[in-house]
């Protein structure tokens, strides 16, 4: 009995100890905490960090007083056994209406300011972006270059960049914690915001996230954002120009292709720099089973790619039958590190399955499951179309040459 309530006597201490720590737990290195909102890497980002810190402040100055007040005063009467009820006292609720009407004017001012400064339209001369939520991927498009491209989004850092945010289904959000965006892509309206990534950064990635519930595959809607020079970024728009390199040449197998591919493919953020914390872990399901070492050809890829109904969904841009805007496009999907939505590896085994079943991958995904025998548990029956183990290991290995 005795325990029991000293414990419960302890547990406000307790319960402010452990809000204490989580809230130390919230700082560090980028490499320690890379979704941590707190070291802003754009103008946008501090001005909310700093509104941030204002406001903190100013609470725990309230905090701190109002606790000392509350204390002194359980103190001091505590053994006041003749306290008297009053009935109003003009001067008492004068202060404490004037009080808090001083303290949210402190913080009225910052925050009104903050709110228009982040609502400003873009200045002049700013990359525009437009970013589209699909149910459940991102698709970025670059207006002034023609580029359209899907989960991984490249900027150059010191000039700002103005994303122009809409859905094609639900409300999705637009976040990227360390760039400090945050904004709701919503139907019928078009939302903007937009940020400066600083100079001093080296090339670098950040994670992006879907952070408005959209449905089944939510959690899995996540992109990157790669900040980089100037050069390399003109570079990266150079490829992406480019129509698919495949079709440069005649389809007659991965030599020539790339022979007579000629140009090569414009910068795009080295994979063995991807830091741990921008690397898909995910395992696949192990109910989708690929034969390891199965090699393809990508000129028969390219052929079971136009058959198997991929061109409904996909745009590969050089190819003129694969025009499909349901999915990403991906006409330099080998440049991509990442799949559906930035939750796998962009690498042979897990694009092999990807194309088997997508929707054991990903559940609810609108990429139909093509994989011969494959249960495709949207339909509730084996797959309609249906591609063997060979043809999906000809279609990765014409993926593998989309840069
Ligand atoms: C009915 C439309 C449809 C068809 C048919 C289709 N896909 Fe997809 N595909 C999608 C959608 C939608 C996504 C995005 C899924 C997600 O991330 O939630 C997608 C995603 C992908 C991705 C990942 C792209 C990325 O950037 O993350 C690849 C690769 C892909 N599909 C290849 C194929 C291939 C190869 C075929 C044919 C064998 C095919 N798709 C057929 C709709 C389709
Ligand atoms: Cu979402």
């Amino acid at each position: 009995m005795k325990g029991s309530s000293r414990l419960r006597r302890l547990l406000p201490y307790l319960a402010f100890t452990a809000l204490v720590l989580t809230l130390a737990a919230c700082t560090g290195e980028t490499t320690q905490y890379p979704n941590s909102t707190f070291e802003p890497k754009t103008e946008l980002g501090r001005s909310i960090d700093d509104l941030w810190d204002i406001l903190l402040l100013l609470g725990m100055i309230v905090f701190v007083l109002t606790e000392l007040v509350l204390a002194f005063v359980v103190f001091k009467y505590r053994n006041n056994k003749e306290a008297k009820h009053t009935h109003g006292n003009t001067r008492l609720e004068i202060l404490w209406t004037l009080i808090p009407a001083v303290i949210l004017v402190f913080i009225a001012v910052p925050t009104v300011r903050t709110i228009f400064q982040t609502q400003a339209p873009a200045p002049a001369g700013a990359l525009k972006v437009e970013v589209i939520g699909h149910q459940w991927w991102w698709e970025f498009k670059y207006p002034e270059y023609g580029v359209t491209t899907a989960n991984e989004l490249y900027i150059p850092v010191g000039r700002t960049v103005s994303f122009a945010l809409t859905t094609k289904d639900v409300i999705h959000s637009f976040w990227i914690p360390q760039l400090g965006a945050k904004r709701d892509a919503i139907s019928n309206r078009t939302n903007y915001i937009w940020l400066t990534a600083d100079t001093i950064i080296a090339p670098s990635v950040w994670n992006g996230f879907c952070t408005e519930y959209c449905g089944a595959s939510h959690s899995f809607m996540r992109f990157r954002v790669f900040t980089v020079t100037p050069e390399q970024f003109a570079s990266w728009i150079a490829g992406q120009q480019a129509t698919a390199a495949f079709n440069a040449g005649p389809a007659t197998g991965t030599d020539t292709v790339q022979l007579a591919a000629g140009a090569a493919p414009g910068y795009f953020f080295p994979r063995e720099s991807m830091p741990a914390y921008a690397v898909p872990h995910r395992a696949y399901p192990p109910a989708i089973t690929f034969p390891a070492g199965l090699t393809g050809d990508p000129a028969r890829g390219q052929t079971a790619f136009m058959m198997g109904g991929c061109i409904g969904c996909h745009t590969v841009r050089g190819n003129p039958m694969a025009v499909g805007v349901i999915g990403p496009d991906l006409t330099h999907i080998a440049t991509r590190h990442t799949l559906a939505g930035g939750i796998y590896p962009n690498t042979t085994d897990y694009l092999a399955r990807w194309i088997k079943n997508a929707r054991v991958m990903k559940p609810g995904s609108l990429m139909p499951t093509l994989g011969k025998g494959e249960f495709d548990p949207i339909l509730k029956r084996t797959a309609p179309v249906s591609l063997d183990d060979q043809q999906i290991a000809d279609i990765v290995a014409y993926l593998q040459q989309l840069r």
